[in-house]
């Protein structure tokens, strides 16, 4: 029995538009994990293949036939993804879907899918395979968050070679639960770890030099959350597996030497931090709190993070209700003033699932809504909704304005000098340089995507109405 597991591109971001040549490329791409994992899980009398179409789009015509076809979606991709179900469903294959996006639009999925696998499907993959074989392939399966257990080690040694990172997973969940983040909706309101065991064991079986940990939040927020954290980064180091990695973790991440010590011994060379919104008003918008906690200046936990060697990339949300004009440049100079290695700017989104799409639904806001082929747009660089104080064109500038200040080549240089300093390590100077060049280079393919997109008459922002009177 033959079983495919695609990873579909996405048209608007697609690396398959970019010339072939540029070697960024390596480091816009990451392992799908989840269809590795899917494909441990595979008995032996499957032959697995593999195929990501971010390394280049898949040609369903030229492809062996399979007996089964199996496709993960983001929201962003899931356009793609029915498009290719239509193509291989045309040839008799039956397709399953499953992931984020087929989780949270059930009923959309089903109208494109054979099956479909909600949640995390570590405890029912088995079954459907068996039930291929059988002949009574059902329409949903429902995983649900699995005992930590019970995840395998994903399958490093497919697609080995294509990526600059490969990538693991200790945790599920994270123990917040943002308004515009899917987390919680998907794995659950439990934060979960993995036996330390079970993550060292798999960490001997990644084939790539450096390594993302994919976890949202990889030290969590209780003592106890990062009690599990130290005792993963001393086993890491006991074990000697060093080898350069990155996470996402929140801010307290700055408040526990102990903790940051641990993690530069055992290889962390960057953290990716939500900082969201530079005010109290706008975290409290987006239900994110816990960053204002206990007075946070948030430049002297920019800098407790650097002094261990770790690079810091932060990350922004533009569009909050709270925001005004000027939002862009105002974002990239607090982000120069937090001495942030890398920033990130992400158009306010409202994701399936989330508390942010349930309100804005109800408000009527949300108009990218020709499902499923404005899902495409939902990648957080394209406004999808109306926004309080911006039209759609006016909340683009904002973004152009805050990538123009930002990434200029005068403040990349000085960023990459002053990580030179922070770090004293070439290789993180390089990837830090590497970072930025490819963060402008993605900004400068958004801004080709928005000039071919143009905002819908009604993408007004919702004061529209009485600007007149106050001009
Ligand atoms: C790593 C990561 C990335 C990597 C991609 C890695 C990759 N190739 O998969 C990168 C950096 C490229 C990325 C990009 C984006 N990401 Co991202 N990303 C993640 C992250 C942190 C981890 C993904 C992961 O590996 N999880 C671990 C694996 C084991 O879980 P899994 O993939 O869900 O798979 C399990 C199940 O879902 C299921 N399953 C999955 N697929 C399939 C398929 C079948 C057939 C079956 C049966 C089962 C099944 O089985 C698996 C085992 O249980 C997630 C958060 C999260 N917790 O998942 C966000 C997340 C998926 N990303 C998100 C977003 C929004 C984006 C972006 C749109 C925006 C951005 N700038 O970040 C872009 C997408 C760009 C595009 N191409 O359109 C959102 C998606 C929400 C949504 N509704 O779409 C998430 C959930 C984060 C969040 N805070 O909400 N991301
Ligand atoms: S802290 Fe990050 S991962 Fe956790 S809920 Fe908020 S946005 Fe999601």
């Amino acid at each position: 029995m033959k079983l495919l597991l695609l990873n579909p591109f996405n048209p608007v971001v697609s690396l398959s538009k970019i010339q072939r040549w540029n070697r960024l490329n390596k480091y816009r791409v990451w392992k799908p994990l989840g269809l590795l994992i899917l494909a441990r899980l595979t008995p032996p009398d499957w032959e697995v293949e593999v195929i990501d179409e971010n390394l280049g789009p898949v040609d369903a015509q030229v492809l062996p036939r399979a007996d089964l076809v199996g496709i993960t979606a983001f929201t962003s991709q899931a356009t793609r993804a029915y498009e290719l179900a239509a193509l291989f469903r045309a040839r008799g294959v039956p397709v399953v879907m499953g992931g984020i996006h087929a989780t949270m639009c059930l009923a959309e999925a089903l109208g494109h899918a054979d099956t479909v696998v909600t949640g995390e499907a570590e405890s029912v993959w088995p079954q459907v395979l068996a039930d291929v074989q059988a002949g009574t392939l059902q329409h949903v399966y429902a995983g649900g968050p699995v005992s930590m257990g019970e995840i395998p080690p994903a399958r490093h040694d497919l697609l080995a070679g294509r990526y600059h990172f490969g990538s693991i997973q200790a945790t599920r969940g994270c123990p917040l639960n943002c308004s515009f983040c899917s987390v919680t909706a998907f794995n659950g309101g439990l934060f979960r770890h993995r036996p330390i065991e079970n993550v060292i064991a798999e960490l001997r079986q990644v084939r790539e030099k450096r390594i993302l940990f994919v976890d949202d939040n990889l030290i969590g927020t209780r003592r106890d959350h990062i009690a599990y954290a130290k005792d993963l980064f001393r086993a890491m180091t006991r074990e000697g597996l060093t080898q350069p990695w990155i996470c996402q973790a929140t801010i307290n991440f700055a408040d526990d030497e102990e903790l940051l010590d641990l993690a530069a011994r055992s290889g962390c060379m960057g953290v990716f931090i939500g900082f969201e919104s530079l005010t109290a008003e706008g975290l409290i918008a987006l239900h994110k709190k816990f960053n204002i906690q206990k007075g946070r200046d948030f430049r002297a936990s920019v800098q407790r993070i650097q002094c261990h060697g770790i690079t810091v990339m932060g990350s922004f949300i533009l569009g909050i209700d709270t925001d005004r004009p000027g939002i862009g440049a105002t974002i990239a100079r607090a982000a120069e003033d937090c001495r942030l290695d890398m920033a990130i700017v992400h158009i306010l989104t409202p994701l399936p699932g989330t508390a942010l799409f349930k309100e804005m639904e109800r408000q009527g806001r949300i108009i990218a809504t020709n499902y499923p082929a404005d899902w495409q747009y939902y990648t957080l660089a394209h406004p999808v909704s109306r926004y309080l104080h911006f039209t759609w064109s006016e909340l683009v500038q904002e973004m152009n304005q805050f990538n123009n200040l930002f990434y200029s080549y005068p403040k990349i240089l000085g960023r990459v000098w002053r990580m030179a300093i922070h770090t004293r390590n070439p290789k993180k100077v390089l990837l830090g340089l590497v970072t930025n060049l490819t963060c402008r280079h993605n900004q400068l393919l958004d801004r080709k995507a928005y000039a071919l997109r143009c905002a819908p008459p009604e993408a007004t922002c919702l004061t529209q109405e009485i600007r007149p009177q106050e001009d």
